[in-house]
């Protein structure tokens, strides 16, 4: 397994607060329980060979593991610090079923309807993950399992617990937090909240 550096205590990101006691549990819907036999990832839309893929729950298990140290930040103002991610890079992923050359932006899709906007290099990056531990163990069912897309340099909505999609798309499109006021890029460093900031 491949261990990202932690590099000791994180700062806060501009504008965040921390908050002590772990991830506490925050979605819109109930929390999903779907059959892994016969869940699939589906990474579609404009991919290069123009063919969608669908990758079993087995599948996404059997390939090489990463270990995440990374803080959550939540828009609405609160950081949790101290988390390990455990799963596959969300890169690996992408190179099964790689983008038409002109894809710059992506739309992940999870169960009940919810879905969030990023950018190909935000799952290129290093600690981009798809994960199905945390802190060493299975993902609670209300955090996201069984995968979950972490992306710590990005706000917290642009993460889908129960992830079952990623379509590669010809022209930027909102999700669901996008749709209703928040930033389509979300870089919690350069505390991209808001629509209106764009
Ligand atoms: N499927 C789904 N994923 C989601 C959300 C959601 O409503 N549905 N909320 C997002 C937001 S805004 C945050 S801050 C985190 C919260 O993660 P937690 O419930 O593990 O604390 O999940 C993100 N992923
Ligand atoms: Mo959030």
């Amino acid at each position: 397994m491949t261990h990202l550096a932690g590099g000791g205590p994180r700062a806060v990101p501009p504008g965040q607060r921390p908050r002590a006691g772990g991830l506490v549990p925050l979605h819109y819907g109930p929390v999903p329980h779907p059959d892994l036999t016969t869940w699939s990832l589906r990474i579609g839309g404009s991919t290069a060979s123009t063919a969608a893929t669908e990758l079993t729950y087995e599948q996404i298990r059997s390939l090489p593991t990463i270990s995440v140290p990374a803080d959550h930040h939540c828009v609405a103002k609160t950081t949790v610090q101290g988390l390990t991610w455990t799963g596959v890079a969300a890169s690996t992923v992408l190179a099964m079923a790689p983008p038409a050359s002109h894809v710059r932006h992506v739309l992940l899709s999870a169960e009940y309807g919810y879905s969030s906007s990023v950018r190909i290099s935000d799952l290129a990056a290093a600690d981009a993950v798809l994960a199905w531990e945390l802190g060493g163990e299975p993902l609670p069912p209300e955090h996201g399992w069984p995968l979950r897309m972490v992306l710590p340099s990005l706000y917290g909505y642009k993460g889908p617990k129960w992830i079952r999609a990623i379509d590669y798309l010809d022209h930027p499109q909102r999700g669901f937090w996008e749709q209703r006021g928040f930033h389509l890029t979300g870089e919690v460093w350069h505390e991209q909240r808001y629509a209106y900031q764009e």
